[in-house]
């Protein structure tokens, strides 16, 4: 009998989605433990036995236990069967690692810093003032606990947000030229680049109104709205619980633009 899936996750977005899309696509089944972020779940005690940095996501398949989530996919794609995720050619398979890279190290940190600013942020400031300075203490990662400090006070500087702006405007340039020549990150077959470009970027049409829409960027559009409709993308955005995962409708082709937040 195949070894048991647990995955901690909070909503299908960003780092979390990201393991949550690459299962939904091999079609493996897995017992989903669902932390709120906002919340403070990931730094119970329960939570840090599993992954003591207190971040999601982790993954639980017989006894290893698994983090980040970017090897965590190619573990995925390597342990299961089911479609290959994972281009099999050398060069292919370095330009899928090439444009993981660039997600994770460049344009991921620069979204991020802005949805934190914008939305998790205000959302979680929402608490009792001595609470939330507790459970700042608690946080395990320096990096994280930053983080934490720089959303909930309001911190982060003009500076640092406007470098974060002009970051994303170069990525996704750089996204659009790439997708106006290819189908999708390695040519003509989807692969965990894409399934990591999803997560991060399908509310870019929301969040970044401006710089990402059927004008400036029709084969971003194009290719997130292909994305969406694939049938694993569907199940797992339908397993989201707030407004931040349902942003994903604004997908549907056709469908009427609204105002939503970053993250
Ligand atoms: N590099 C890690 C980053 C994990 C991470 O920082 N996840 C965020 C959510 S997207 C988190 O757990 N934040 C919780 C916190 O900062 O308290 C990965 O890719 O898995």
């Amino acid at each position: 009998m195949p070894a048991m899936v647990t995955l901690y996750h909070w909503e299908p977005n960003a780092n979390s989605g990201k393991p949550m899309l690459a299962l939904a696509e091999k079609g493996v089944e897995y017992e989903s433990c669902y932390l709120d972020l906002l919340k403070f779940d990931q730094h119970q005690p329960e939570y840090l036995r599993i992954n003591p940095d207190g971040t999601i996501p982790a993954m639980v398949h017989g006894d290893r236990v698994l983090t980040e989530s970017t090897p965590m996919m190619e573990y995925i794609d390597e342990a299961f069967p089911g479609p290959p995720l994972r281009p099999s050619d050398p060069r292919e398979r370095w330009r899928m690692r090439w444009w993981m890279r660039f997600f994770d190290a460049y344009f991921a940190p620069a979204l991020s810093m802005i949805g934190w600013s914008v939305f998790i942020g205000p959302a979680a400031r929402q608490r009792d003032p001595a609470e939330l300075r507790a459970a700042i203490e608690r946080i395990p990662l320096e990096s994280r606990r930053i983080a934490w400090r720089k959303a909930l006070y309001n911190e982060f500087s003009e500076q640092e947000l406007t470098e974060s702006r002009r970051r994303v405007q170069f990525a996704t340039g750089v996204l659009e030229a790439h997708l106006s020549q290819n189908s999708y990150i390695c040519g003509e077959h989807y692969s965990l680049g894409d399934v990591n470009a999803f997560n991060l970027g399908y509310a870019l049409p929301l969040s970044q109104p401006e710089r990402c829409n059927d004008q400036q960027t029709p084969h971003i559009m194009e290719w997130l709205r292909k994305i969406y409709e694939r049938p694993a993308t569907r199940a797992t955005w339908a397993k989201g619980r707030t407004q931040m995962a349902a942003r994903v409708t604004m997908l549907e082709r056709g469908a009427v633009k609204r105002d939503s937040g970053n993250a």
